[in-house]
């Protein structure tokens, strides 16, 4: 079985997501996300919508992955690569060449970012809305 492993926050969970989602999925049989927790999240200098927990429970709810762990740190990928049996990273391109220190474990794979959406983005578009 090939094990296939992708990071995030997936605050506000939209199409972005969910093609990296199924990407990552088709390069592989299992689909591990290590979703950040709301501490690790803060040292990202992140504040997401939902909750670790809510973010948890729907990204399980996707049929493209298969299980969901956390990131705390930045330094667990090395970990959960050996322990998990990873044989592929992924990550969008917006990290291109950041993670490249685990070819030496698996495949690190970096794949376009979808274009023209972001969580920013949704709650920028959002406030407009509402302050007009
Ligand atoms: N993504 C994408 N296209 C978008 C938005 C996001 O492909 N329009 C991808 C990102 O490249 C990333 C994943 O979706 O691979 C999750 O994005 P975020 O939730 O913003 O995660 P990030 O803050 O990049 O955290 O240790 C790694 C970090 O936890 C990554």
């Amino acid at each position: 079985m090939k094990k296939v492993i992708t990071y995030g926050t997936f605050d506000l969970l939209h199409t972005g997501h969910i093609n990296i989602l199924r990407r990552a999925k088709e390069l592989g049989d299992y689909l591990i996300v290590a979703i950040s927790s709301d501490e690790f999240n803060a040292g990202k200098g992140k504040k997401a919508y939902y909750s670790f927990e809510q973010r948890k429970a729907i990204l399980e709810a996707i049929r493209y992955v298969d299980e969901v762990i956390p990131e705390n740190t930045w330094e667990q990928k090395v970990e959960d690569v050996k322990k998990h049996q990873v044989d592929v990273f992924v990550m969008g391109d917006d990290w291109e060449g950041k993670f490249d220190f685990l070819k030496e474990q698996c495949e690190v794979v970096y794949l376009p970012r979808t274009v023209g959406i972001s969580t920013t983005k949704i709650k920028k578009d959002l406030n407009k809305t509402q302050n007009g």
